[in-house]
C-alpha cells in the first residue's frame, strides 16, 4: 500500500482570497489545488453531467451543493492528479457539517488531514473584492444578491465548521485583509521548510 494523500483544507468567506494564495503555493511549493468551486462550475458546463442544473441553481443561491456531487468530483480530481502521497490543498470545502461528514465517510480514512487554514476579512472587504472582480469574472454569484447570501451561508454553516477545527487544533487562522503581497508573505512563512 502506498503512502497516503496529504491534505490541508483551506476556508474563509467569499472573496478572502483562497484561489490567489492557493495559486502561489501551488507555485512555489508544488502542492496541487482543488478548488471544490471549480471543480462544480467545470462539472455543471460539462457536456452531458446530469447534475448541471442543480449545481447552477445552488451556486446562485449561494447554497451549498449536495455532499456526494462534491466529494465525487474531489476524489476523482485527486486520483487524476496522484493519489499516493500527494499533496493536497482543497479550497473552499468543507462549507458545512454535511460535507464534513460526507468527505469523511468516502476519503476520511484514506488521507491525512494535516490543517485547516482560515482566511479572515470583513464583509466589506470581501464585498469590494466581489463585485470588482464581478466585472470580468462572468461568474453568477458575483453579484450583490447572491453574494449575500453567500455570506449567509458562510456565516451560518462554514464557521461551525471552522469552529470544530478549532476545537481539533488543526485551524490556522490568518486575517488576509492585507494587500495579495502581504498576505502571501504570512503564509509563505507558514509553510516554508524549517531552517533549523
Ligand atoms: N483578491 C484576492 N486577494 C486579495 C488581496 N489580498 N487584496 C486585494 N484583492 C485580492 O479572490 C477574489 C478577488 O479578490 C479576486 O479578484 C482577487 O484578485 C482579489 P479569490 O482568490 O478568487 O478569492 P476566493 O476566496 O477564492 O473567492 P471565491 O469567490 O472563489 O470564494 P467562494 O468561497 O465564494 O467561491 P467558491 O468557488 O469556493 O464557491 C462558489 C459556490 O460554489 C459556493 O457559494 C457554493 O454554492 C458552491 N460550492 C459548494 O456548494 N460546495 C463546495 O464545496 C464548494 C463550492
Ligand atoms: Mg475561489
Amino acid at each position: 500500500m502506498g503512502d497516503r494523500p496529504n491534505v490541508i483544507f483551506v476556508l474563509g468567506g467569499p472573496g478572502t482570497g483562497k484561489g490567489t494564495q492557493c495559486a502561489r503555493l501551488r507555485e512555489k511549493f508544488g502542492y496541487h489545488h482543488l478548488s471544490a468551486g471549480d471543480l462544480l462550475r467545470e462539472e455543471r458546463s460539462r457536456e452531458g453531467s446530469e447534475h448541471g442544473e442543480l449545481i447552477m441553481s445552488y451556486i446562485n443561491e449561494g447554497k451549498v451543493v449536495p455532499s456526494q456531487i462534491t466529494v465525487k468530483l474531489l476524489e476523482k480530481a485527486m486520483r487524476n492528479l496522484g493519489w499516493e502521497g500527494g499533496n493536497f490543498l482543497v479550497d473552499g470545502f468543507p462549507r458545512s457539517f454535511e460535507n464534513l461528514s460526507a468527505w469523511e465517510e468516502v476519503v476520511g480514512g484514506k488521507v491525512n488531514v494535516k490543517s485547516c487554514l482560515f482566511f479572515d476579512c470583513s464583509e466589506e472587504v470581501m464585498e469590494a473584492r466581489l463585485l470588482e472582480r464581478g466585472k470580468t469574472s462572468g461568474r453568477s454569484d458575483d453579484n450583490i444578491e447572491a453574494i449575500k447570501k453567500r455570506f449567509r451561508t458562510f456565516q451560518e454553516e462554514t464557521i461551525p465548521v471552522a469552529d470544530k477545527f478549532m476545537q481539533d487544533g488543526i485551524l490556522k487562522r490568518l486575517n488576509t485583509e492585507q494587500s495579495i503581497e502581504e498576505v502571501w508573505d504570512k503564509i509563505h512563512n507558514l509553510f516554508k521548510p524549517q531552517v533549523v
